[in-house]
């Protein structure tokens, strides 16, 4: 049910003594918010709902919120702008509008974004693409972070993607795009960091520097398994905040 929206202009006494006059909008659901839903001000909604549906609170710089209020509870909601993560961050009810790129479709996961794209392009181009909605090519850091990568990978992928690791600096070093190094071959089988090798890699062939994420089962690989794969190759790819 869309409530009645009444604008009252509201006085407020500021920390410094000031009176501050921002605009309210009520619901009338018969019930009282106790906290701004924008979670920047602890500006009190009090005594002026008489209706039905959620509320609206206000914050202090007169701008009104436009997402629905629990009315149960202390409103933690913070309408912020709007990035690729699978979340309707600017409340407008559109989720990652106009904040990922093209191709690319944005999900989170324990308080991380992620971005999975079709779009098929070579390694430093998917990067450049993963910084545009900055982030980076993804880190993996465990079995179940790559369990999951892996499987959301394959509801929105149809072929192989890029992930952060490379070893173009140092043959055999595989660092993250943040410069942790996460594989040294010469200690193969004891990191230092997690990695998820398939069958026979890494192995360099013809010079691969790149890390992927395989999707297509081929010879010995199978869907989850990485393997390093020449720079230039086009394929999806998946960023991580
Ligand atoms: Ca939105
Ligand atoms: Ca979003
Ligand atoms: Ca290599
Ligand atoms: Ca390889």
């Amino acid at each position: 049910m869309v409530a009645t929206r009444r604008w009252l202009p509201l006085l407020l006494l500021a920390s410094s003594g000031c009176l501050i006059e921002v605009k309210k909008l009520y619901d009338l659901d018969g019930r009282v918010d106790s906290v701004a839903l924008d979670g920047k001000t602890s500006l009190p909604d009090v005594g002026q709902d008489s209706g039905s549906s959620g509320d609206l609170a206000v914050n202090v710089d007169s701008t009104v919120d436009t997402a629905p209020d629990s009315n149960s509870s202390p409103d933690t909601n913070s309408c912020v702008a709007e990035s690729c993560n699978g979340v309707d961050d600017d409340c407008d009810g559109k989720i990652d509008n106009g904040a990922c790129e093209p191709g690319c479709t944005g999900k989170q996961k324990g308080g991380a974004a992620f971005a999975f794209c079709t779009t098929s392009l070579s390694r430093a181009d998917a990067a450049a693409a993963c910084k545009q909605m900055s982030m980076e090519l993804a880190h993996i850091a465990d079995a179940s972070e790559n369990s999951w990568i892996l499987s959301t990978a394959q509801s929105l992928l149809t072929e192989d993607a890029w992930i952060g690791g490379t070893d173009s600096a140092s043959e055999g070093t595989w660092v993250w795009p943040d410069g942790t190094t996460f594989w040294v071959v010469q200690d193969a089988g004891a990191g230092p960091g997690y990695a998820a090798w398939g069958q026979g890699e890494p192995n360099d062939e013809d010079g691969e520097d790149c890390l992927e994420m395989v999707l297509v089962a081929a010879d010995a690989l199978v869907a989850g398994d990485w393997n390093d794969e020449g720079c230039w190759r086009t394929q999806s790819f998946i960023c991580r905040e």
